[in-house]
């Protein structure tokens, strides 16, 4: 089944004792002979407490096999009858064959020979005409066995109940099975039997718990035929494999089957109990399936019950279990914090995810722990968690058997010697399931991880907010790679910092960070990093969610919660596949961000103010380089460089607070060798890099013409006071239009554009717009700046790639695609009216495109 999963048949403390049970209770009613006496173990002296069952105490309990291996679950009923779930054998609609299954009978461990243990074949397999799918109910199967089962201590019927039957809301009944013990995570060998005890829940109460948005948002509507087993605080359910199988309850000494194991939303999980098919609705149909049968299944009469245990409360009250980990008094005061004392270092820090585990990363410890981590070694290890009086010893250390070649994986779980009460404080951070999607914008900050130091500056430089997967993954992923969506796990996780300007040309040595993201008020642990590779602070995140197996597998327990937050804005949920667009050899560049998380559209519009006096545009074209026209930073015939301030990271129309934007003083400008005229292109060096970021990330630059299928954009702002960027749609001319509307005043390489209608007045030409366009592809490229005084003319790019490459170094130009030029025209010859043709360039260009048939 897909929706599979949960807790741990946990180990149960409370074993029946079958033998405590008077004799006196137990009176066969006249229609059942005692000699097929039902729901009875074989009386047995035994030991209280652990999690697998006794052998013998289920003796009803079956397993079915299919192609040699358990599958599901079941229940002896009558010596040729087990009864089990209709999901177990149906696949799209079709019933599997009964000779591909078979039913093992008085088996305890499924490991090895299976000692005392019978194996039938199956004759038949019956399923109610009306079962479709387990959410839609009568989940329930009979199989006929080919020959009696050998009835012996091992072996005995459970007791059906009839229609009539009440089960009380709150009785503690028994699940059990070969099932997973977690989500993912079988059940180790010796593959003994597990049982767990389950208190019913009434309808209401189950139904409510079922109406809470809960994994992946769905909700789930119980149906009649139904019945729910479990705690809305999770940790104790049936799990994958356990279909099938019985839930039973004792009454009178005898057990009664309630229930078959039918289905879940994972396992264990917060307010997701168990579902069960309820038996004794299937009274009737069970009889009639198996009539002729001699003997057949066993209803016992109810023994009398108190009514008020019989009438079913209407008021049954609906308690949510709200989440137990991930709560702190005030961001930054974290009660799961721990730091790892290792004698000759410094701390080491990492985060409580249970009672009895740290997570912390792996390179604090390797090279410390021999391959089989002597526990001699870490007698002297201490571990500090907040409000507790003493350091905790630590047992054991497991680290991520990828911890030493993939940084990913720099993880170690220690255990701790002994469990630590959970409170306000210690208490285990949230860890996500691998499908966790982290909405962007989501609060999240930075947290101590291995041997970090302490932050530079500022604790707000410790807040983030994620931006979303597909920037993220584009930026730092592989170039034309799919974006996972949302419910796969991402390759990294970008939190943007709120002052990004703060740390810029500081170093910290040590980037090692977690990144806790807050969701409802709950904190998960979701990224961490810890290498010191570029010494400027850490920006993207390893995403823990594809560890969650791996972390509960080990620590049986650690608090793997559900997505809480479900918002995903007026879009919903995103299914378009994205591809992320062509990197050049220096890596991203012309992505523009979601303008959800921080609001800037253009990452590589720059302001550029020339000596306090007037402020054109730029465009940041490698981390450290800002292209702007060079009429505007130098004035005509001046030879003195004037003080230049460049801004990045503007927000639309709203002006973000200063704290958001990117600023560098210009410490020289590079002119290319021009024979004659002044060049119309500068290149402004800054006074330090600029790291990618969606407040200023380096546009894509052609090489020559535009590129093919691109949509076109001059993009400048209207009002030189408040410089709002706006972008106007416009079209190129082909290189013959442009010349005969602007005969002889062109220097080669010129771009004409025409503006889409109304178009025209959006930018103002003081700024001195860049000529942007967006490739098929998603990328945007710069290939024009305007020229001195013109809205309609841009110095190409292309023509200047051997000046600017060799200028910056790391220019993003993409590789020539399509046509790099226009296709080549008929004739170069301009209609005689047309030079210099004045007016408006639109009527101009109407007579130009009819010249064509007016000549021929
Ligand atoms: C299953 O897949 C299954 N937690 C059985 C029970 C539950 C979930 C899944 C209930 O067989």
């Amino acid at each position: 089944m897909s929706q599979h999963l949960l807790l741990p048949l946990v180990i149960l403390a409370i074993s029946p004792i079958p033998g405590a049970f008077p004799d006196s209770a137990f009176s066969p009613t006249q229609e059942e002979p005692e000699d097929l006496d039902c729901g009875r173990p074989e009386p047995s002296a035994r030991i209280m407490g652990g999690s697998d069952a006794q052998p013998g105490s289920w003796p009803w309990q079956v397993s079915l096999h299919q192609g040699g291996g358990h599958i599901c679950g079941g229940s002896l009923i009558a010596p040729s009858w087990v009864l089990s779930a209709a999901h177990c054998f149906v696949t799209n609609g079709t019933l599997a064959p009964a000779a591909e299954w078979t039913v093992v009978l008085g088996v305890h461990s499924q490991n090895g020979p299976l000692d005392g243990a019978h194996v039938r074949a199956v004759a038949a397999i019956l399923v109610p005409d009306n079962y479709s799918s387990v959410e839609l109910g009568a989940d329930v199967a009979l199989l006929r066995l080919a020959s009696p089962a050998r009835l012996g201590p091992a072996v005995r019927p459970v007791c059906l109940p009839r229609a009539s039957h009440r089960f009380a809301h709150g009785t503690a009944c028994r699940a059990t099975g070969w099932g997973d013990i977690q989500e993912e995570d079988p059940l180790p060998l010796p593959w003994v039997l597990q049982e767990v005890e389950l208190r019913l829940l009434g309808e209401a109460a189950c139904q409510c718990l079922y109406s809470r948005p809960g994994p992946f948002n769905l909700t789930f509507q119980l149906l009649p035929g139904m019945l729910c087993a479990g705690y809305a605080e999770g940790h104790r359910d049936t799990c994958q494999g356990d279909s099938g199988g019985p839930l039973v309850c004792e009454e009178g000494g005898r057990w009664f089957q309630a229930g078959i194991t039918s289905f879940g939303f994972g396992c264990g999980r917060r307010n997701r109990p168990g579902v069960f098919t309820a038996v004794a609705p299937y009274e009737a149909w069970i009889r009639e399936q198996v009539m002729g049968s001699e003997p057949g299944p066993t209803f016992p009469s109810q023994s009398p019950q108190p009514q008020s245990v019989l009438s079913e409360p209407t008021d049954e009250n609906c308690t949510i279990a709200l989440p137990e980990c991930g709560k702190a008094p005030r961001p930054g005061a974290w009660p799961w914090e721990a730091q790892v004392m290792v004698p000759g270092s410094r701390p080491c820090y990492g985060a409580l995810v249970s009672e009895s585990w740290v997570l912390a990363p792996a390179s604090c410890f390797l090279g410390r722990i021999s391959s089989d981590h002597q526990p001699g070694d870490l007698d002297n290890w201490r571990v500090l968690l907040p409000s507790r009086p003493r350091a905790e010893h630590v047992a054991r250390l497991v680290p991520h058997e990828n911890a030493s070649w993939d940084d990913a994986s720099d993880l170690a779980l220690l255990q701790l010697r002994e469990p630590v009460n959970l409170g306000a404080a210690p208490r285990p951070v949230c860890l996500p399931h691998p499908d966790h999607y982290f909405l962007p914008g989501s609060r999240c900050r930075l947290a101590h991880w291995g041997r970090g130091e302490p932050a530079p500056g500022s604790s707000s430089l410790l807040e983030a907010e994620l931006l979303g997967t597909w920037w993220c993954h584009c930026l730092y992923g592989r170039q034309e790679a799919t974006v996972p969506p949302p419910g796969e796990p991402p390759q990294a996780l970008c939190p943007a910092y709120q002052q990004e300007e703060a740390v810029a040309g500081r170093c910290w040595n040590y980037s090692h960070r977690s990144l806790l993201c807050r969701e409802e008020g709950t904190w998960f642990l979701a990224g961490i990093r810890n290498f010191p590779s570029d010494c400027l602070r850490p920006r993207v995140f390893y995403p823990l969610q594809t560890h969650g197996p791996w972390i509960s597998h080990v620590t049986r327990g650690a608090y793997l919660e559900d997505q809480l937050a479900w918002d995903w804005g007026p879009e919903g949920e995103e299914t378009e596949t994205h591809i992320c667009p062509p990197h050049t050899e220096h890596g991203a560049c012309g992505l523009q961000p979601e303008p959800a998380p921080v609001g800037v559209l253009w990452p590589w519009l720059a302001e550029v103010h020339v000596a306090g006096e007037h402020v054109c545009t730029g465009i940041l074209v490698a981390p450290g380089w800002v292209l702007a026209a060079t009429h505007c930073v130098l004035r005509p015939g001046s030879t003195t460089v004037p003080y230049i301030e460049v801004y990045l990271g503007r927000a639309g129309a709203s002006p973000l607070p200063q704290s958001h934007q990117v600023s560098r003083s210009v410490i020289s400008i590079r002119l290319p060798r021009h024979l004659g005229l002044r060049p119309p292109l500068a290149l402004l060096e800054l006074s330090s890099r600029v790291e990618p970021s969606p407040s200023a990330l380096s546009i894509c630059l052609h090489p020559g013409g535009i590129p093919l299928g691109s949509s076109c954009w001059v993009l400048g702002w209207k009002d030189p006071q408040d410089r709002v960027p706006m972008a106007a749609s416009v079209s190129i001319l082909t290189p013959r239009l442009c010349h005969c509307l602007y005969q002889g005043i062109l220097s080669p390489g010129t771009f004409c554009v025409l503006y889409a209608e109304g178009q025209e007045d959006r930018c103002e030409v003081t700024s001195a717009p860049p000529l942007l366009c967006q490739t098929e592809g998603g990328s945007w490229v710069l290939v024009g700046m305007a020229i001195r005084g013109s809205r309609e003319l841009f110095a190409a790019i292309g023509p200047e790639e051997t000046w600017i490459s060799q200028t910056v170094g790391e220019a993003h130009f993409l590789p020539p695609s399509g046509f790099p030029l226009w296709p080549p025209e008929s004739s170069d010859l301009c209609p005689p009216d047309m030079a210099g043709a004045s007016g408006s360039p639109q009527a101009a260009i109407f007579l130009l495109l009819l010249t064509p048939l007016i000549q021929g």
